[in-house]
């Protein structure tokens, strides 16, 4: 089992997308190990987006991520970051498909409903960035041998 890290952003906090956005993860048979309303400080959002540091929208990114909370989540699963990659969709919402989260519920690059690690690798990290070990919740749900 994989674990990655997936952040509903603020724009979807605000308009009251938290309920649907997690029934989509929990409907596809992922398991939740962690989850917290988190308002991220600056320090915290230039570390998590530090790979877009000389990127022209990367100021304009940190100051959304930071102007409101955002649910941050740990999700397990086999193969979960591809699992939650395709869940989610293209970064632009408008070229997004019908289906994922970003084209259901997006319009705007900028305001694109939710991030997701994008390897393994970037799992781990922004998982160790966002939650200390001990909101990590090691647990068995009843269900998953009919996941798997
Ligand atoms: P993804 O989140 O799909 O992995 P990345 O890692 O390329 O996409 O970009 C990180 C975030 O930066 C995106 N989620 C999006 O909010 C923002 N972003 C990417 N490209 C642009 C852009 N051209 N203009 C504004 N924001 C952007």
């Amino acid at each position: 089992m994989e674990r990655t890290f997936l952040m509903i952003k603020p724009d979807a906090v605000q308009r009251n997308l938290i309920g649907e956005v997690v029934s989509r993860i929990e409907n596809k048979g992922l398991k939740l190990v962690a989850a917290k309303l988190f308002q991220a400080n600056e320090e915290l959002a230039k570390e998590h987006y530090s790979e877009h540091v000389e990127k022209p929208f990367f100021n304009g990114l940190v100051d959304f991520i930071t102007s409101g909370p955002v649910f941050a989540m740990v999700v397990e699963g086999n193969n979960v970051v591809e699992v939650t990659r395709t869940l989610v969709g293209e970064t632009n919402p408008a070229k997004a498909a019908p289906g994922t989260i970003r084209g259901d519920y997006g319009v705007d690059l900028g305001r694109n409903i939710i991030h997701g690690s994008d390897s393994n690798e970037s799992a781990k990290r922004e998982i160790g960035l966002w939650f200390n070990d001990a909101e990590l919740n090691d647990y068995k749900l009843n269900n998953e041998a009919w996941v798997y």
